[in-house]
């Protein structure tokens, strides 16, 4: 599909325009390999969050019929947003590797403060501020 697109620019702005998407396209391949190494090296269960609307309940699903394929136990929560009022409940996860899905960049300032836990973040909302070392 990104080939057609690329395909229907001019040729000036074709060149341009794609070079941006190929290294895009390879910064996002790079962090979800990083992801990747994170989840199949970690052995306990996984906590995932995943926000209630279309693209955040797709992506969670895919997201959890990937740790079942990998045979890794997990126990998933959907909330409609993830607000102060969520915090205590997300700190009080007893698992050391929590997901987070088309949330968790507006929430950096929190989730930074989690540094007994690892961190993975899939969202592709601007990011509020920069992510610290426990956070993928
Ligand atoms: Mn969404």
């Amino acid at each position: 599909m990104s080939l057609i697109l690329v395909k229907s620019l001019r040729p000036k702005t074709q060149d341009r325009r794609h070079r941006t998407f190929m290294e895009g396209t390879g910064l996002l391949i790079e962090q979800a390999k990083k992801a990747a190494e994170v989840i199949s090296s970690h052995s306990g269960p996984i906590r995932v969050f995943g926000q209630y609307d279309a693209d955040g309940i797709t992506a969670t699903s895919i997201f959890l019929k990937t740790l079942l394929r990998e045979c890794k136990s997990f126990h998933s929560t959907i909330l409609k947003q993830l607000t102060k009022t969520h915090f205590p409940f997300v700190e009080a996860s007893k698992e050391s590797l929590l997901v987070f899905i088309d949330f968790g960049t507006g929430q950096l300032n929190f989730l930074n403060q989690l540094k007994d836990k690892k961190i993975i973040i899939v969202d592709h909302h601007q990011p509020q501020g920069q992510p610290e070392n426990h956070i993928t």
